[in-house]
């Protein structure tokens, strides 16, 4: 591919780089992206489903083999080219932050660095009661673990559709967009808010956006640059270009 020089010349006089990644670049790891259809048995449900606190409420034990399923899965599964490569663009800048709507920690695996998780991580548990939170936990047969503190239902430590965002990694994610020169939307549908703002904010502040997906997105209009395929053939090519 080759990268406008206009915008090659931009990014090495730029220090401060924020980048957003959605599931589309953890698809070249072999995990399916959110809005894509599960396999099997999980393929009767809609991901919107299983992913709101009225599904867990419903039925716990069907969430959370859900989940069990894909931490199994982003278990299995490596970084690719293009979490590598953005692992490799972060020390080319001297402010660089990764914002992932990703639960899967692939961009910690592949050594990012600076990494603010807007939708947890599906590796630890959280108490649905107390909020207590754990990274190991031992799994009891059918049944959903209960929390050691208080015996309440163990859930992922992830964000469903109607709470909240962590609050700390959402300021520092919006601090991060506001003061870069430039931002990435890489990989995410721009459909799910409020991840989806952070690259209008970024323009608004007068941000150079730019835009990596094997679709267009309702970002695409507003882009100053869009590159049109994967991510794991993109990022690579991107990250020799800034040599
Ligand atoms: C490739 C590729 C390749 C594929 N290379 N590209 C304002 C307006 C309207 C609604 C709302 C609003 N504010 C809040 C809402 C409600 C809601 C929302 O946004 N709903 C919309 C759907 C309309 N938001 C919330 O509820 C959020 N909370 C909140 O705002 O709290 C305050 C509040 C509460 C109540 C009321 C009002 C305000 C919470 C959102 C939490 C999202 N959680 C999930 C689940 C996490 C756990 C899990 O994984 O199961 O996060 S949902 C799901 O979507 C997941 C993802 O992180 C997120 C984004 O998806 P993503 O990453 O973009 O994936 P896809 O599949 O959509 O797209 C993949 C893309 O990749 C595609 O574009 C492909 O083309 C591309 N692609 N292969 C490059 N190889
Ligand atoms: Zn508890």
């Amino acid at each position: 591919m080759d990268f406008p020089t206009e915008l090659i010349s931009y990014l090495h006089a730029a220090t401060r780089v924020a980048v957003l990644t959605g599931a589309g670049v953890s698809q070249e790891s072999g995990l399916r992206t959110f809005r894509d259809a599960q396999e099997g048995l999980w393929a009767q449900y809609r991901p919107e489903d299983l992913a709101t606190p009225e599904a867990f409420d419903r039925n716990p034990r069907l969430v959370w083999e859900f989940y069990a399923m894909r931490r199994l899965k982003a278990g299995e599964v490596l970084p690719n080219a293009g979490h590598i490569a953005l692992a490799e663009i972060e020390n080319r800048f001297p402010a660089f932050t990764l914002i992932t709507q990703n639960v899967d920690g692939l961009h910690q695996r592949a050594g990012s660095q600076s990494v603010i998780e807007l939708h947890g991580n599906i590796t630890r548990a959280r108490c649905s009661k107390c909020d207590f939170f754990l990274e190991k936990w031992a799994d009891s047969g059918d049944d959903v673990p209960p929390c050691p503190h208080c015996g309440g239902l163990l859930r992922p430590d992830v964000v469903w559709f109607g709470e909240t965002l962590p609050a700390q990694a959402l300021s520092a994610a919006i601090e991060a967009a506001r003061h870069c020169q430039a931002f990435f939307s890489i990989g995410t549908s721009g459909l799910v808010q409020p991840a989806a703002s952070l690259a209008f904010a970024a323009k608004e502040r007068g941000a150079v956006i730019v835009e990596i997906n094997a679709e267009p997105t309702p970002l695409t209009p507003s882009a100053d640059f869009f590159f049109q395929g994967s991510s794991g053939k993109i990022l690579p090519q991107l990250s020799r270009a800034l040599n």
